[in-house]
């Protein structure tokens, strides 16, 4: 019987706690407590099960097994891992393929509300692909922009475009490698082809694909629907915003957005400042509509707006347990199908919105672009009507303050001004030491582990370190709810060198970057990081390392699989799903080892699933050091810059001009 944890095992965050306790007392299940009673499937979880065809499922745990039609585990495990990275590059696409139809909306004029926000980032984007500019209407560009996007999808032969962003070199190991992807859909409909019973059997062949599907979604979809988003939406800039249970307010009506999409959250934002919504929620009693967001919808409206995020994965069903949310609205992905059940013990309505996702019992009204702004005031209306029906509530008071909005463009004008922006600056602050390398710690939580505490930890201990972190996902709203997130709030919790940079730049030491599509966003730096010199000519130089200490949903492994075919090294904390293995087994260890080491050979990255976290940093920074010194970089010295920035002013200022010179560079005189 597998162990049942205390709400402090479960979770680090105290507001996680309170209504953990609160679940507990009114005997509601949540995603932890399921967690603790079903102990996974050790077989299928280590990937030892195939069940493709009607003969099985075949689970291969004896020395020598194969499957009833002869497969091996290394097949077998191949197969299971392509098909979870097809359906995670599938989603973020798809995600990518709807934000295209809604630019060719806005520019034929056929979504109700909707416009272009940002001309200058239409204008460079459509630059990148060759499309004309000039003498045009950013709609005539934008119509033109959508037509290429939307056509990527279908495409059949060729290389999809955002692929040719890439540096030169890594679009030349593709192309050795016969790995750029055709046409998005193409690549994951072949993945399900490959993997049918008696397809593709080779688990190399098989896995050639699985980069080759990956990159249909980095260098493809997920990049279309961050640039479109930007486009509709605006490009992030740095802003105030604020995460976790506590942004809930008990006098108003809460209504949170839960998913992936901007489309719909965007307009939903909008609608709620509208005078005709906040007039019908005053006479329903309630001071006005305040939303806040879970997931990755979270991370779009509040990179954007700076509207509240109440919380990351985990904290989707515990929002509803303050019994102060009216309304739980949903588009696609990272929604529990337990959220009905769990509403059923308050008021809260669970709103499906997309033509994709219904949930059984949830309310479905359905998102038209047309009539975006008119479905967005009918929903709200809905949650404003429930505001009657509200009983107790329970708001945990924890909410902390961050900065987010760190897009690419951002950075680059952050680190050098209008006319200077650049890289450079970064770059040059590795080559000196100051900064050892950078990780980005991104992706989900995972109920088997401690809510937060992986993310947290690890971003903890490498910012010790003088590493730069960048996040997206949940792990950016992890680290959001310990205040990590903000300025000279988590300065003091870094090394010397990175503290000097951050407080010379006015950033913080960890930047929040987005949502899970905007790691597009961490390949666009990387691909600039090279071309801005310095440290080498590709991305796989860069002394740089992602993490996903926590992660479980399939678009986690797509992610890890394009960043190491883009030259990272990629290290997943929690389980590996290919590794199991039978007692003795001939070829024990192949996979594993072909997607670490074999990988590297060709693309100078690895994918590595590693349960123990301590071991996870440290090779974290071995991996950082391994490539400062390929580079000929001096090696990193923690000492070397003593004690960093303001600290280190308020020590000069009280010494003489001569007592200065030698605690500066040493020399006399
Ligand atoms: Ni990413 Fe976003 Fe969170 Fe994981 Fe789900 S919300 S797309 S998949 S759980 S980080």
């Amino acid at each position: 019987m597998p162990k049942k944890r205390t709400p402090q095992e479960q979770s680090t965050d105290p507001a996680a706690h309170q209504m953990l306790i609160k679940a507990e007392e009114l005997g509601i299940s949540t995603a932890f407590s399921r967690a603790d009673a079903m102990a996974p499937c050790n077989i299928g979880s280590a990937g030892m099960c195939c069940k493709i065809c009607g003969m099985g499922p075949c689970r291969l745990v004896k020395d020598g097994q194969v499957g009833v039609c002869g497969a091996t585990i290394d097949t077998i495990q191949a197969r299971n891992l392509v098909r979870g990275i097809a359906a995670g590059s599938a989603a973020h696409s798809d995600h990518g393929r709807d934000m295209a139809f809604t630019l060719k909306a806005v520019a034929n004029g056929t979504a109700e509300g909707y416009m272009i926000r940002d001309v200058a980032k239409l204008r460079i984007v459509a630059e990148k692909y060759d499309i004309p500019i000039k003498d045009r209407s950013p709609e005539e560009i934008a119509d033109e922009l959508a037509d290429l996007f939307i056509s990527q999808f279908g495409q059949q032969r060729g290389e999809v475009a955002p692929t040719r962003l890439a540096p030169e070199k890594r679009q030349k190991i593709w192309r050795e490698q016969n790995v750029i992807p055709r046409g998005i859909d193409r690549e994951v409909v072949e993945a399900l082809h490959r993997t049918h019973m008696g397809d593709d059997q080779d688990p190399v062949h098989i896995l050639n694909h699985a980069i080759r599907t990956s990159l249909a979604d980095g260098w493809g979809g997920s990049m279309i629907a961050t640039d479109v988003s930007d486009i509709l939406f605006g490009t992030p800039a740095p802003l105030l915003g604020s995460a976790n249970l506590g942004v809930l307010k008990d006098d108003m009506v809460n209504v949170v957005v839960h998913g992936h999409e901007p489309t719909l959250s965007e307009m939903i934002v909008a609608a709620s400042q509208d005078p005709e919504i906040i007039e019908y929620a005053k006479k329903a009693g309630a001071k006005g509509v305040n939303l806040a967001g879970i997931c990755c919808t979270a991370n779009e409206i509040l990179m954007r707006q700076g509207v509240p995020a109440a919380g990351n994965f985990l904290h989707q069903e515990l929002s509803i347990m303050t019994g102060a949310v009216e309304a739980m609205v949903v588009d696609v992905q990272c929604i529990m199908q337990a959220l009905v059940g769990l509403a059923e013990n308050f008021h809260t309505k669970v709103i499906t919105t997309s033509p994709k996702v219904k949930l059984k019992g949830a309310t479905h009204i359905e998102f038209e672009e047309g009539k975006a702004l008119t479905i967005a005031k009918n929903i709200l209306k809905e949650a404003i009507d429930n505001y009657k029906n509200r009983g107790d509530i329970t708001i945990p008071e924890n909410q902390e303050k961050l900065v987010p909005g760190f897009s690419h463009e951002y950075i680059n004008y952050m680190l050098g001004g209008s006319y200077r922006s650049s890289f450079r600056p970064l770059n040059d602050a590795i080559m000196s030491g100051r900064i050892r390398g950078v990780a980005a710690v991104v992706g989900c939580n995972n109920p088997r582990s401690q809510q937060d505490y992986l993310h947290n930890h690890v971003t903890r201990e490498l910012l010790k370190q003088d590493v730069l972190i960048v996040e997206t996902g949940c792990g950016a709203i992890a680290a959001a709810k310990v205040g990590l997130l903000l300025g000279e709030a988590g300065l003091e919790q870094v090394g010397p060198g990175l503290r000097e940079v951050c407080e010379t730049i006015g950033i913080p030491p960890v930047l929040h970057m987005g949502s899970c599509v905007d790691n597009t966003r961490i390949l666009t730096v990387l691909t600039q990081m090279v071309e801005d010199g310095g440290l080498g000519d590709d991305i796989s130089d860069i002394p740089a390392v992602g993490l996903a200490p926590e992660w479980m949903s399939e678009k986690a492994l797509a992610i890890g699989t394009y960043c190491v075919a883009s030259g990272a090294y990629v290290i997943f904390g929690g389980s590996s799903p290919i590794s199991g293995m039978p007692d003795k087994m001939a070829d024990s260890g192949i996979l594993s080892e072909y997607i670490s080491s074999g990988w590297e050979e060709l693309y100078g990255g690895k994918l590595e699933f590693e349960p123990d976290v301590d071991e996870l940093i440290r090779k974290t920074l071995e991996h950082i050091d391994k490539k400062r010194a390929a580079l000929g970089l001096p090696v990193y010295d923690a000492d070397r810059f003593g004690k960093g920035g303001d600290d280190r002013m308020k020590e000069l200022e009280s010494l003489s001009l001569a007592e200065r010179k030698v605690a500066l560079y040493g020399v006399e005189g």
